[in-house]
């Protein structure tokens, strides 16, 4: 232990030299410390779970100050006493083999080796101030994530812009939340998910569009289950997943149809006078120019455009006029594509028009993705301003100045590059440094080949990771060794805008150090520690973020602290300091717009359309069939370098690759159960064992997400309006694998 802390004791050196106490590196932070101060020794403890947004609460059961297990926590407002597989097998990626205990350098021979956290800290600096110096501040970015904690996404916002005067960051959050963002704000005019959870148990109708609920948020899918109304559940996919198969309607649409088809339901509501003329008037506008555009998409041209019959139309738009409660739910297979933000625009537009928002059981709902994503949205310093301000905005900055007691002259008032733009950067020579943080972009990214060429190009590329052994770790000059989740403190927020509360439960391994403290000690090597003097401690940050968002729609100023959050089981955005109830208990579902007023000036929402396009890459003679990709079962997650650490979860998926196929296109092509096939795209070509099903169509195939393979072979087009990635259609051939 003495050596260890021997060894540790000089970063706590500035860069230049002089000494810096404020860093508060405690020995827990290289594996030493014991259990945080607040918890005893063998207690039980509620941490939200660290892997997708439903954000349960997982009871963590501590022995000698170590977390040994956990088990669904039966108080936390979200899970009810419920985990999936992920929840409960949390712990054991934290003990994997291949953590990353120090740094490491690429060394001459072009090795990974490792070194000590000051030489890390020296190279880092030295290196990408060089770039800076050389090529201009703009030619070093970050690559960010919606998996670390709202303070340390805040702070390495913070940092890399304010402190070492980048220009552009982005994150994950792109490739997954990009369309809903912006389809909200354009719409409601603020980033707004409206809905609490309780809404799945009050609908009487529930709409799932693009989203395995089943797979991907499974105990969203139990809160449906528990929902008294029997609902219509209606699904819309082209592939019959696990939630088709569970629905009671199910549109299994051509890909990528499903702007034309809810312009054709929009059109089939107005001309029935199916609509609630009231809430439009009072609430909305540019509804008349919306339902004149609509009036293109007949039921027929609708029929033949999705592939759903006419009756199929008719049936699905009467359940919706039928249902007192209607909500609809959207995901990947709504935001990840070609005019994505448009389409998630037209489900808004259906909500609108029938009224179905701002009451119990209702809402145009964006399901998010990872643990933290929301918390990228809002306080990750990429799109938005900290807090959900604007960069372009003189007032927003001056703002966010005060706020931070720094000059505003820090602040960009431009915008950053999008994910795509800045690896395209690389290839134009303008990136020329990147740090990545949380994410495996080679694994992950779309058209992975020419990223990973790209990241090749880089003169210093940081990976900042868990483990160092990613597929974008590898390609690294420099692997930061990071504090997992459970390893640290912190909040994140959860898909009902809740903020929940992560503790350090458990050592990180060797010299980790949680994502907070790496960015405190970048900082002071930077040279700018003193603007960050204040970011002492996570719950120091949460008290500055509470200041940021005052007066914004997302103002938690009623949220006293980090006890609060404990007690209450998370609470939901807003929460001024106004609204706090001066007894009794906080209301702990809350959804948004239940006034009638939206986030505009004028407190309206907007209908927002346009024409429908084509997909970017069709099929043709050559690549006849549609590539969907996506979540294969609820116990993988992503590229797996945490799902595939344990040996429970990987009992519960197919070991090896697999594509699924109809079985007519499969007797076409001769192809038997299990077999070997190559699918080949324009891109890359690949191998995988063909799993013959009904559940995907004739002429469609299915690949999931967790395997790298699969985006050798994705096509990088990206919606317009919010570049996100369009993940879920390209054009491959499938042949036998007869050599
Ligand atoms: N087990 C597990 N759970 C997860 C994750 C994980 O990796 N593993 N990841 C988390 C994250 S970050 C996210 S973003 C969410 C994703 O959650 P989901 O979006 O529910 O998952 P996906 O499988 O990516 O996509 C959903 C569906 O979109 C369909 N789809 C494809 N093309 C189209 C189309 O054109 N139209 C329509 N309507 N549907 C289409 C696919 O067939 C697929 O079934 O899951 C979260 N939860
Ligand atoms: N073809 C296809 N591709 C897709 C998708 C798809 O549907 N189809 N979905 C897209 C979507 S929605 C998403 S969200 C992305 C996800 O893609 P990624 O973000 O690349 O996936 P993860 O595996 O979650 O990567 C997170 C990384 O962070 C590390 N990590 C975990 N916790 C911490 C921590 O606390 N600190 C640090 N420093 N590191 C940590 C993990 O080890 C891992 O390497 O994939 C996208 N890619
Ligand atoms: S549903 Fe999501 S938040 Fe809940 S236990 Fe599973 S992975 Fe964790
Ligand atoms: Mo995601």
């Amino acid at each position: 232990m003495k050596k260890l802390l021997k060894k540790a004791a000089p970063i706590f050196r500035q860069h230049d030299g002089a000494l810096t106490q404020e860093l508060v590196l405690h020995p827990g932070d290289f594996g030493l410390g014991k259990v945080p101060a607040r918890l005893t020794p063998d207690a039980t403890t509620t941490v939200v779970c660290g892997f997708c947004s439903t954000g349960c609460g997982l009871n963590v059961h501590l022995k000698n100050g170590q977390a040994i297990n956990v088990s669904a926590s039966s108080d936390y407002p979200v899970n009810l006493g419920m985990a999936c597989p992920k929840g409960w097998e949390a712990l054991t990626p934290l003990a994997a083999q291949d953590r990353a205990m120090t740094p490491y350098l690429r060394n001459d021979a072009g090795e990974l080796e490792p070194c000590d956290w000051e030489r890390a800290l020296i190279i880092f600096c030295e290196r990408l101030k060089e770039i800076q110096k050389k090529y201009g501040r703009e030619s070093v970015a970050w690559l960010g994530t919606g998996q670390i904690v709202t303070e340390e996404l805040a702070f390495l916002g913070a940092l890399g812009k304010f402190g070492m005067g980048m220009i552009h960051g982005d994150g994950n959050t792109r490739q997954c939340m990009a369309t809903a963002v912006t389809a909200y704000k354009q719409s409601f005019g603020f980033d707004a998910p409206p809905y609490t959870y309780a809404d799945f148990e009050e609908s009487d109708v529930i709409v799932l569009i693009g989203s395995n609920l089943c797979i991907a948020h499974p105990i969203m899918w139990q809160r449906i289950c528990r929902n008294p109304h029997k609902p219509e559940i209606i699904v819309v996919d082209p592939r019959k997943t696990e939630t088709a198969m569970a629905a009671t309607q199910h549109y299994a649409l051509a890909p990528k149809s499903d702007l034309i088809l809810f312009y054709g339901l929009a059109n089939i509501l107005i001309a029935s006078g199916w609509i609630n003329r009231g809430f439009i008037n009072s609430h909305t506008i540019d509804f008349e120019e919306f339902a004149q555009f609509v009036t293109r998409f007949t039921s027929d041209y609708v029929s033949e455009a999705t592939g759903l019959s006419v009756d199929q139309l008719w049936r699905f738009a009467e359940t919706i006029h039928a249902g007192k409660r209607v909500s609809f739910w959207w995901t990947m297979g709504v935001n990840q594509g070609h005019e994505a933000t448009r389409t998630a625009q037209a489900i808004i537009n259906l909500a609108l028009m029938t009224g179905n928002i701002g009451r119990p059981g209702t809402g145009a709902n964006s399901i998010t993705g990872q643990c933290n994503a929301m918390g990228s949205r809002l306080f990750s310093n990429t799109t938005n301003l900290l807090g959900g301000h604007d960069f372009t905005n003189a007032q927003d900055r001056e703002k966010v100045a005060r706020v931070l007691d720094m000059d505003a002259g820090c602040i960009p008032d431009g915008n950053s590059l999008a994910y795509d733009e800045i690896i395209d950067g690389i290839g134009s020579g303008k990136i020329k440094g990147l740090w990545i943080v949380a994410t495996n972009s080679s694994h992950s990214w779309i058209n992975q080949n020419s990223l990973r060429e790209l990241l090749g190009k880089l003169e210093f590329l940081v990976v900042q990771d868990m483990y160092h052994t990613t597929e974008t770790a590898q390609c690294a000059d420099l692997v930061l060794p990071a504090a997992a989740w459970a390893e640290k403190d912190g909040t994140f927020i959860n898909s009902e805008r809740r903020f929940g509360l992560v503790k350090k439960v458990s050592r990180a391994p060797g010299q980790a150090l949680s994502d907070f403290n790496i960015f405190k000690l970048i900082a002071a090597y930077w040279g700018c520690g003193q603007m960050f003097e204040k970011w002492t401690s996570p719950e120091a940050v949460f008290q500055i973020l509470k200041d940021l968002s005052r007066g914004q729609p997302c103002d938690i100023t009623g949220i006293e602290d980090y006890r609060m959050l404990d007690e209450c089981g998370g609470v939901q955005w807003p929460l001024p300091e106004t609204g706090k109830p001066s007894t009794g208990k906080l209301e702990t579902e809350r959804r948004l717009f239940e006034d009638g007023r939206f986030f505009h000036p004028d407190g309206k929402a907007k209908f927002i359309f346009e024409a429908p396009r084509e997909t970017p890459e069709k099929t043709c003679d050559n690549y006849p069939f549609i590539l969907l990709t996506g979540r294969g079962t609820s116990s993988q997650w992503h590229t797996q370098t945490r799902t595939a650490k344990s040996a429970v979860l990987r009992k519960l998926y197919p070991e090896n690759v697999y594509v699924e196929m109809n079985e007519s296109d499969a007797e076409r092509l001769g192809i038997k159960p299990g077999e070997l096939v190559r699918i080949l795209s324009r891109r890359g070509e690949v191998k995988a064992a063909a799993v013959i099903t009904p559940a995907v169509q004739p002429g469609q195939v299915f690949m999931p997400m967790h395997y790298a393979i699969t985006n050798q072979l994705t096509f990088p087009a990206f919606d317009p309006q919010s570049r996100q990635p369009s993940y879920k259609s390209c054009a491959v051939k499938i042949e036998r694998d007869i050599f």
